[in-house]
């Protein structure tokens, strides 16, 4: 017995030595992101990492590290262009200062369903690319969120209803919403957000269902509408130099399975979006479409927000829309 068990173990070390090749080779890559481990971006990173490490033979292995626990949400890209991480996940729109490029997704209602999202996508990327590639950064894949629509603490059945509410904004477009509306909007990152909720610092907000979901929005906040206002993407990317550092073979693993990550994120984000809102209402949340009032409400507003952005964006960003009307 003991000497069988003796076989297998020497089986079992010959074939962890094959396995790992020459054992110095290995590349560590650590990537931080700002949502929760459980959080469908999360795990789809996660998928990503194993691939990796599966598909390069373990010549890259990369560590998660979710939850804003290494970098706040802000902070992550620049972290990556210098080189403090070497791959990183963040909401794309949280950069439209630098470039209106990276807030192209958060137009409201200009594309409000996966296949317009998709087909926005298609049109931007290249111009994300090249932005990103104009920073040192490489992009592997993007995901979007579920559709956004509007949280609040009382009901709102218009616009004007929002008066006065203590407005959560996740970047420079949600800050402005929350201006238009008359509320009073203060930035507060997905990490902080519970807290901010069960303070009371917050009374209403725009984000998804998921978000929603994942922060147990129902302990403080009662009212869910499905107002589809937009579709905003994470990005994940890498260190161009350290993605350049890996041989040939490695840099294939790493775009192929962020190929099948973007299509696998694509997929399960769409599946999921109406489980989410359904958890909502299993929750005990009212969860409703919109009053045509609201609902034409948040049309105005985005209007105008749609010209801003078309102003800071120019020629480019009209060339990039025309792609996406065709
Ligand atoms: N959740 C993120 C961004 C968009 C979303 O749906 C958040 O609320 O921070």
């Amino acid at each position: 017995m003991s000497g069988l068990i003796r076989t297998l173990g020497s089986a079992l070390v010959l074939g962890t030595l094959i396995a790992a090749g020459p054992a110095a080779a290995q590349t560590k890559w650590n990537l931080p992101s700002a949502y929760p481990v459980d959080n469908f971006h999360t795990e789809n990173i996660a998928a990503f990492a194993k691939e990796v490490e599966s598909l390069s033979g373990g010549k890259l292995a990369i560590t998660l590290h979710p939850n804003a626990v290494l970098f706040k949400a802000p902070e992550i890209k620049r972290a990556v262009a210098t080189g403090q991480a070497q791959a990183g996940e963040v909401l794309m729109s949280l950069h439209e200062n630098e470039d209106p490029i990276f807030g192209i997704d958060v137009v409201p209602f200009l594309a409000t369903s996966y296949d317009q999202s998709k087909k926005l996508w298609l049109a931007s990327k290249p111009a994300v690319e090249k932005k990103l590639a104009s920073q040192g950064l490489k992009l592997l894949y993007v995901v979007p969120w579920p559709p956004q629509g509007l949280f609040s603490k009382t009901p709102v059945t218009k616009i004007d209803d929002l008066k006065g509410a203590k407005w959560r904004a996740y970047n420079v477009g949600t800050s402005r919403i929350g201006d238009a509306v008359g509320a009073q909007a203060v930035t507060v990152q997905q990490a902080e957000l519970a807290q901010a909720l069960a303070t009371g610092v917050v009374t209403a907000l725009i984000t998804s269902a998921a978000t929603g979901y994942d922060v147990k929005i129902w302990e403080s906040i009662p009212y869910f509408y499905d107002v589809q206002a937009w579709l905003p993407k994470n990005m994940v990317f890498v260190n161009q130099a350290a993605f350049d550092a890996l041989d040939k073979p490695t840099q294939e693993a790493v775009m192929k399975a962020a190929a099948a990550a973007e299509e696998r994120g694509w997929k399960v984000s769409t599946e999921k979006s109406k489980w989410y809102m359904d958890q909502l209402t299993a929750k005990g949340m009212k969860v409703e479409a919109p009053s045509a009032d609201l609902k034409a409400g948040f049309e105005k507003v985005g209007k105008q927000l749609a010209a801003d952005w078309l102003k800071k964006a120019g020629p480019d960003g009209e060339a990039i829309l025309g792609v996406y009307s065709k």
